[in-house]
């Protein structure tokens, strides 16, 4: 049942560009933009709207806890702004499963993120990604639907 719902969610998502309290959103949706929200709060630290690259150097230094140069899925999970989906998050952006993120991986995510290749992830840019990010990672790491 998620399944779809996730599907479903991702298209209209993209299709409206992201139009924050537009009247007809189901509780997946704000979920998932709640969570998006959290998330790119959580980064920009000097609140400009945007995410610099050092701005996102910082969090991935802070997720590692222990400063062995891995991030856990446990530093990701307790650093991360809680929602419901951090641990699916985690587990998708560790795509080859080696059971924590090193800054090579940190480094990859930006630039996907920084897709006019600026070294600035705009609003727009982190929004497009984490949405794709959030939806795929419910679709594959969770069995359940999100508690609403
Ligand atoms: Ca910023
Ligand atoms: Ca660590």
């Amino acid at each position: 049942m998620l399944k779809m719902d996730a599907r479903i969610g991702i298209v209209f998502l993209l299709g409206i560009g992201m139009i924050y309290g537009a009247a007809v959103v189901d509780e997946t949706h704000v979920a998932v933009i709640s969570a998006v929200d959290a998330s790119f709060e959580a980064l920009d630290h000097n609140h400009n709207g945007i995410m610099e690259l050092n701005e996102f150097e910082e969090s991935y230094y802070r997720l590692d806890t222990n400063h062995d140069h891995m991030i856990t899925e446990s530093e990701y999970t307790a650093g991360s702004p809680d929602h419901q989906f951090s641990a699916a998050v985690f587990k998708q952006l560790d795509y080859d499963k080696k059971g924590y993120l090193e800054r090579g991986d940190a480094y990859g995510q930006f630039s996907i993120m920084d897709t006019s290749g600026d070294n600035i992830v705009s609003r727009a840019e982190f929004d497009t990604y984490f949405v794709k990010l959030i939806l795929a990672a419910a679709e594959n790491h969770l069995t359940t639907a999100p508690t609403l």
